[in-house]
């Protein structure tokens, strides 16, 4: 049902599933710039957005893992210092409709093509200074943060990863308040990791001195399949960091006039910066080096292009990046139920007339 976010999302920029999952269609970054606008950003809800007034929102941070819990209001977090990092943010389940277009299985989830993924300029106080006003014990294990929409989205943390100094409370995202649907007022963000542990419209954080679980890790967001064991109580492997993908900033399917063009892409490493992207235009069969476009931000992605004479055909563009650890992306992947961490190389439709 339409109306369940609270952003514009005209059809020529977004795509729709169910009215609360936006994905961002690529073309639409063509002639932007290095961060993705906060109207162009994907949205990824479980439920509707919901409506929270600042003025009555509370953070609670309890559990057996500190030893002053207590609350903060909102001006309060905002007094305290903080930090802006221009970091990536991507669905686990970017990519997802590749493992039946591809592999012929379909996996549960919505059809994501490469859109859930964006990058923007995060402003927010890092949670190690809330979990230290707190009085987070030595002994913690976990923090989980708990989101105040319906179904009260939560998955833990580890105490380390909760302790980076570049895991932060946001409260603003590219330099304007934090909208709605990106979870106003505070939103966790938790870089590097899959875009489901970064709980948006976070109301408390639980801090713990015994691992904690929620079905969002233990049935969503692990990788279920016989390549993988099941972890109990999870199903499969739990998942944390994202992996190295590349997507065109083309229509899918594309369609172009013969001729010049200059074909654009950005790729993106969650390990590392990238290193070197490779592009075919014959589906794989000869590679050329892409153009990198500076900047190469860590944890973020780099922009890149190719020239290309194109003569009338159907083509299948790849490409293919390589980061600075040297992960490289692979020629597939193998399937898992719900559709997780899909990086092999795409072929991207183009036709040419
Ligand atoms: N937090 C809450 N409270 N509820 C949610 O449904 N969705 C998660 C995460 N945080 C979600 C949430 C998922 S699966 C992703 S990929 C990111 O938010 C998406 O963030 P965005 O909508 O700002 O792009
Ligand atoms: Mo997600």
């Amino acid at each position: 049902a339409a109306g369940e976010v609270v952003k514009s999302v005209p059809p020529e920029l977004f795509y729709d599933y169910k009215g609360i999952q936006q994905e961002m269609r690529w073309e639409a970054m063509y002639d932007r710039g290095y961060l993705v606008p906060n109207e162009l950003f994907y949205v990824r809800n479980h439920t509707a957005t919901p409506k929270i007034d600042q003025k009555t929102w509370r953070l609670r941070v309890e559990g057996s893992g500190v030893s002053r819990p207590r609350e903060f209001t909102y001006d309060e977090l905002l007094s305290l210092p903080s930090v802006s990092v221009i970091r990536a943010l991507e669905c686990a389940g970017n990519g997802r409709s590749f493992f039946e277009s591809v592999q012929g299985k379909k996996a549960d989830g919505a059809p994501w093509k490469l859109g859930a993924i964006g990058v923007a300029e995060w402003t927010g106080v890092p949670l190690r200074e809330v979990l230290q006003l707190a009085g987070v014990k030595r002994t913690a294990k976990d923090v989980m943060p708990e989101g105040l929409d319906e179904k009260k989205v939560r998955r833990p943390m580890s105490l380390a990863k909760a302790l980076e100094e570049d895991t932060l409370l946001v409260y603003a995202m590219n330099g304007q308040t934090l909208p709605a649907d990106h979870g106003f007022p505070i939103r966790a963000f938790v870089p590097g990791w899959l875009g489901a542990a970064s709980i948006k419209w976070v109301g408390r954080i639980e801090v713990s001195e015994k691992p904690l679980f929620s079905t969002w890790n233990t049935e969503s967001y692990v990788l279920i399949g016989s390549d993988y064991q099941p972890n109990p109580p999870a199903k499969g492997t739990i998942i944390t960091a994202q992996n190295i993908k590349s997507a065109f900033e083309l229509a899918w399917d594309a369609k172009m006039p013969a001729g010049e063009h200059l074909l654009r892409g950005r790729s993106w490493s969650a390990s590392g910066k990238i290193a070197k992207v490779e592009v075919s235009l014959d589906g794989g069969k000869t590679w050329q080096a892409a153009r990198l476009r500076e900047p190469n931000l860590d944890g973020a992605w780099v922009r890149w292009d190719v020239d290309w004479n194109a003569r009338p055909g159907k083509y299948q563009l790849q490409a293919k990046a390589t980061d600075t650890k040297g992960n490289t992306q692979p020629t597939s992947v193998p399937f898992n139920a719900k559709g997780y961490l899909y990086n092999a190389v795409v072929s991207h439709p183009v036709t040419v007339s």
